[in-house]
């Protein structure tokens, strides 16, 4: 290769930062890629490359410098020129009320106040500086006049610009925002703490505090930090448009990054609901929220209300109760799941958690009682997310009693007698016992029973504990046979519960394919799973002689899943069982398929985008057992992009290149084209689950 020029190389590097910055935007910030990442790559090794031959062309902001300066001996103190602000806090319902009170005494309103909405994101305060567009500094909070320069490790942050997109930007510009860390990145650092013999972090939020005080910046480049901007400092030669809302919709434009949950509500009722229904998605969050702040979306009020010390008048935090709590870890017992797994489970000093009681609270296995060294007597942290089971946090060491015990893993089933037996992992340890065991009977048939599997309602778990120990029912097919007698004599059972209970029972056996196999409860095959496979083979009679290598040919099917359905059917037992439900009644529409070699789609390139009324994951499975094959970006090489509702810029852009659109109606065409049809079916007189057709009576 020739050097090139000096003013050719100068060009080629800005062309290359700009291109990168933008990509790097539309990827970190936006979540919607424009390229492949093999094409982002290509791009910044040629710009490494390009530095690497003339050093003097590396700039600060050259998304070349993310990778982590040299390390440091310590944090430079600075001072914030205009203080970082913490939040007013309001607890109940009462305390907002009387927080926007204040606000329309103070502002001598008699209108509802307009405010903006925002999550309250459990991470670090920090502040970005820029000066003409360059990202010069960056600070902790500290004690809110003083924070420390974490200028070089907050470098390494992909969603945080090194240089402003756009124009228009003020010539300094000071942003405020919370840098912290992605729940699944939290997940895999630790994971990879835990393989390497260390002890990893306690939550999200120490994992970004400690990655961001790193004086290493090339450890805190490794680390999966995030940032959302929510407010700006200090500002000069320039100017933020008149409300928060719109400012914040100005920086995302100058490439910060914002949180997508930003919404305007309508006085204090407004902000009840957008905390409530908030609260009722924190779970499905990737990131860690302790409550929601409130701010008066208009900047000419918020400056009428100004501050009190330390805090805005025009902001508050409302928070999520506590979801931590101390008590005292009773007992350990062991209970036995639907596949025979162990599973230690704390029994606790009745704890309130968030407004609930929590009595138990899962230990997952014995590998884990041992990393967080918990013992029978021991005072413990539990915490209670939503609703998810309760779990013990850590132990608290310094409380330990003299006469904790050691809990060790029993040999023998606790509920059969039978063996235990330690999975391949050499973490799980099962009970041998299989159906057998009353305990795996009694987790099977709630799971046949289960809303997503065969829906029966009113069968509930305590209905089904009775039925199991009292011998009424010993397999799913078992079910089936109860009658209005037997029910009716049964605990909390009247005549009307009964009565539906039957009739639940008969519109259960009008099913899918899908759903039927998942009901199976065989080994590792979920929802997902059992839909590839009803898809893929369209018939039991197809799955269940299909050997290890053609269900392997199933999208999510591995050499595990596939010896584990080879199993479940190679058993008589099993087979007896789905001889019994077909005869039953179970039944199901035909999954007509298309011939497994014609792939109607094959060689089709789909994009997904926008919110769809199904699963990405399913439409994905559908497309792809039709041959397609789906990406997600789009490019002029797409054939179709499947856009849903509030879909952005993949859907402008497929507009721009002048790409095939479909919505859901129109893919639904595309999918259920005439030889995929669900046929009628016909009814027959014997159960053939093995039989040609398995369209049954319906
Ligand atoms: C957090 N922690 O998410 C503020 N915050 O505004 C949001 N914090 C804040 N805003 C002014 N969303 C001071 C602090």
């Amino acid at each position: 290769m020739t050097a090139r020029g000096d003013g050719e190389a100068r060009l080629r590097a800005a062309w290359l930062r700009d291109e990168i910055s933008r990509h790097n935007y539309h990827y970190y910030v936006l979540d919607d890629p424009l390229i492949p990442d093999s094409e982002y790559d290509r791009l910044l090794r040629e710009l490494q490359a390009l530095e690497a031959e003339h050093p003097k062309l590396i700039t600060p902001d050259s998304p070349t410098q993310r990778v982590g300066a040299s390390p440091l001996d310590g944090f430079d103190e600075i001072q914030h020129r205009v203080p970082m602000l913490s939040l007013e806090n309001a607890f109940s319902d009462e305390e907002m009320e009387g927080f926007d009170q204040r606000v329309r005494e103070r502002l001598e309103s008699e209108q509802e106040i307009v405010y903006a909405a925002e999550p309250k994101m459990d991470g670090l305060a920090i502040s970005l500086r820029y000066e003409k567009g360059v990202l010069v500094q960056a600070a902790t909070r500290g004690d809110g006049t003083r924070g420390e320069a974490v200028t070089q490790n907050v470098r390494t942050i992909p969603s945080v610009p090194l240089r402003l997109l756009a124009d228009g930007w003020p010539e300094i510009l000071e942003v405020r925002g919370e840098i912290y860390m992605p729940l699944s990145g939290f997940e895999r650092i630790n994971q990879q703490a835990r393989k390497r013999g260390e002890k990893g972090f306690a939550n999200p939020r120490n994992a970004a505090a400690g990655s961001l005080r790193q004086l290493d910046p090339r450890i805190t480049a490794q680390r999966p930090l995030a940032m959302f901007c929510y407010g700006v400092g200090e500002l000069s030669g320039g100017d933020l448009a008149p409300s928060y809302h719109e400012s914040v919709r100005q920086l995302s434009r100058w490439g910060l990054r914002v949180s997508p949950e930003l919404r305007i509500v309508n006085g204090v009722a407004g902000c009840l609901d957008y905390y409530r229904r908030l609260a009722e998605r924190r779970e499905h969050l990737d990131y860690d929220i302790d409550g929601v702040v409130f701010k008066v979306d208009s900047l000419a009020q918020q400056r009428v209300l100004g501050f009190v010390s330390r805090a805005p008048r025009w902001a508050v935090a409302r928070k999520f109760p506590a979801q931590e709590e101390i008590t005292r870890l009773l007992e350990i017992d062991v209970q036995v799941g639907r596949t025979g797994a162990l599973t230690p489970v704390a029994r606790l000093k009745p704890v309130t958690v968030a407004g609930v009681t929590v009595t138990n609270a899962t230990l997952h296995n014995a590998e884990e009682i041992q990393r967080k060294d918990i013992r029978i007597g021991d005072w413990v942290i539990v915490r209670r997310a939503g609703d998810v089971i309760p779990q013990v946090v850590r132990v608290i060491p310094d409380r330990r009693p003299p006469d904790t015990r050691i809990f060790q893993m029993p040999d023998s089933c606790p509920v059969c007698g039978s063996e235990v037996i330690q999975d391949a992992d050499g973490v799980v340890l099962r009970c041998s016992g299989g159906l057998y065991c009353p305990a795996q009977r009694r987790e099977a048939i709630k799971h046949f029973a289960s809303r997503r599997a065969m829906d029966i309602e009113g069968l509930g778990d305590k209905l089904v504990e009775q039925l199991v120990k009292r011998q009424l029912v010993s397999s799913p097919a078992d079910l089936y046979q109860l009658d209005q007698e037997t029910l009716a004599g049964l605990e909390r059972m009247g005549e009307k519960s009964t009565h539906n209970l039957i009739q639940a029972l008969q519109r259960s056996k009008s099913t899918t394919l899908a759903r039927f196999l998942f009901a199976l409860g065989i080994r590792e095959v979920g929802e997902a799973t059992a839909q590839a496979l009803a898809t893929h083979f369209g018939t039991l009679k197809a799955i269940h002689q299909a050997g290890i290598e053609a269900l392997q040919e199933v999208s999510d099917v591995g050499p595990v899943v596939a010896e584990h359905l080879v199993t479940f059917f190679r058993q008589p037992h099993n087979q007896e069982v789905l001889e019994k439900l077909l005869e039953a009644g179970v039944h199901w529409p035909a999954v007509a398929m298309p011939a497994v070699d014609r792939q109607p789609l094959k060689g089709k390139s789909f994009v997904l985008t926008g919110t769809l009324s199904q699963p990405r994951s399913q439409i994905k499975e559908a497309l792809q057992s039709l041959g397609a094959k789906v990406t997600g970006s789009v490019s002029k090489k797409t054939d179709y992009v499947v856009a849903g509702v509030d879909a952005g810029s993949k859907l402008e852009k497929a507009e721009r290149l002048g790409l095939e659109i479909l919505d859901e109606p129109g893919l639904e065409r595309l999918l259920g084209g005439d030889e995929r049809k669900n046929v009628g079916h016909k009814n027959r007189a014997r159960p053939t689950w093995l039989g040609d057709d398995e369209s049954t009576q319906a």
